[in-house]
């Protein structure tokens, strides 16, 4: 490694024995300008557990209600009831959207939306219920952990065990990891102080990987927090998968002002964007996966993660809405050639896989799930 500094030095000789890194080599990590120095470690990691491989699936994305209680300061997307852009999907809506993506070949239904103070909960299960009657082999990812609490505010008198487990029961599959923002209450209590807090969100999670189920996780960065909030929110995450295992995925995500409430607020760099992948993927030694959410960062610095700690590229993700609203530039749609030329192109090997990281073959739209890929460095931690 070229660099001379000593501190990187030091961190370097942890990385390449397999120790865990600390608060404060997190904090270093973020104060080097060596950005070179830092990919390469993050890359070694990457490499340890992934090889060459960049994986990608093919998923929809589908957003039931735009209405929301809460105003968090970020959000571009929400709306208030009587607003004319305020809407709710009804069943055949769901359904017709759910027999497209089956039909282009779509492995994932990813599911998120507001918390709409007029809806019961049974409507949020009857969403999975009539995607999986439309297409029963479609992977549900569905909700974010506010979402699963606002549902046990709603649902008088369950638990977050009961919720989850009649969402199972509805045909649910995992859950996607939004909502976690900022876990240091110095930055949540201000830009959404409302809603689920971080314990909260930890809980969830807890209590879908004791039922089996696996979830991803994110964090939302470049606006107000600084280097210990964001090294604070890997920590929580790292210890809550220490206990758990059930995480599969960790998915920054890049700060997208336009039409929020911090819309003064410049967007994330480059180097900002590649600095915290990198350091993601050596803070987060128990996350087999590390997302470059190419919708979020843009495709070409997606493309320039591959080689900065992360081995996943989210998918061919149709109809995204919350960063397009919020200005995000990069198209609605990529092909699967497109991102297959875009991995090769970084120097790794395109794998398809189904939202549980089983490889996934493919004859034109008809698929079948293969093996799963195993992360050597995590044998036992995760399926
Ligand atoms: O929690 C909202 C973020 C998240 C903005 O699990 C914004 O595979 C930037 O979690 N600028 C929801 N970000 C999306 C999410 C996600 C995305 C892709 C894959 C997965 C997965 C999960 O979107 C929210 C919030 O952190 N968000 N508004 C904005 N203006």
């Amino acid at each position: 490694m070229a660099t001379d500094d000593p501190r990187l030095l030091e961190i370097r000789e942890k990385v390449e024995a397999g120790q865990r890194l600390s608060f404060d080599d997190g904090l270093a990590l973020y104060a080097t300008n060596d950005l070179f120095a830092l990919g390469e470690m993050a890359n070694l990691v990457r490499e340890r557990y992934n090889g060459n491989f960049a994986y990608y699936n093919v998923n929809t994305h589908i957003n039931p209600t735009n209405v929301c209680v809460y105003k968090c300061d970020f959000c571009a997307f929400r709306a208030d009831l009587n607003e004319d852009r305020a809407y709710t999907m009804g069943e055949s809506e769901i359904k017709e959207r759910a027999e497209q993506a089956h039909a282009r070949g779509a492995t994932e239904l990813h599911i998120v939306g507001g918390l709409h103070h007029k809806l019961p909960f049974q409507y949020y299960v009857d969403v999975v219920r009539w995607v999986k009657e439309a297409a029963p082999e479609i992977h549900v990812k569905a909700y974010t952990a506010v979402e699963y609490e606002w549902f046990r505010k709603i649902e008088r008198g369950s638990n977050l065990r009961d919720i989850l487990q009649r969402l199972l029961d509805a045909g649910l599959g995992s859950l996607p990891g939004g909502g976690a923002e900022i876990f240091h209450p110095e930055v949540r209590d201000q830009i959404c102080g409302a809603k689920a807090s971080t314990e909260t969100w930890l809980d969830v999670h807890r209590t879908a990987h004791e039922l089996g189920l696996h979830s991803n996780a994110t964090m939302l960065y470049g606006h107000i927090e600084r280097p210990e909030h964001r090294i604070d929110h890997m920590i929580r995450l790292r210890e809550l998968q220490d206990e758990t295992g059930g995480f599969q995925t960790f998915i920054p995500l890049a700060f997208h002002p336009d039409n929020s409430r911090m819309d003064d607020i410049p967007k994330p760099s480059g180097v900002m964007d590649l600095k915290t992948m990198a350091i993601s993927r050596l803070m987060l030694d128990n996350f087999p996966h590390i997302k470059a959410y190419w919708i979020m960062l843009g495709i070409k610095t997606a493309q320039v993660a591959l080689s900065f700690g992360a081995d996943d590229l989210d998918g061919t993700v149709v109809h995204e809405k919350i960063y397009h609203e919020a200005g995000a530039e990069t198209p609605e749609e990529m092909t699967i050639d497109e991102i297959r030329r875009l991995i090769v192109e970084a120097g790794r090997v395109p794998i398809e896989r189904d939202t549980l990281y089983h490889r996934i073959e493919r004859d034109g739209a008809r698929w079948w799930p293969g093996e799963h890929i195993d992360v050597p460095a995590l044998a036992g931690v995760v399926r």
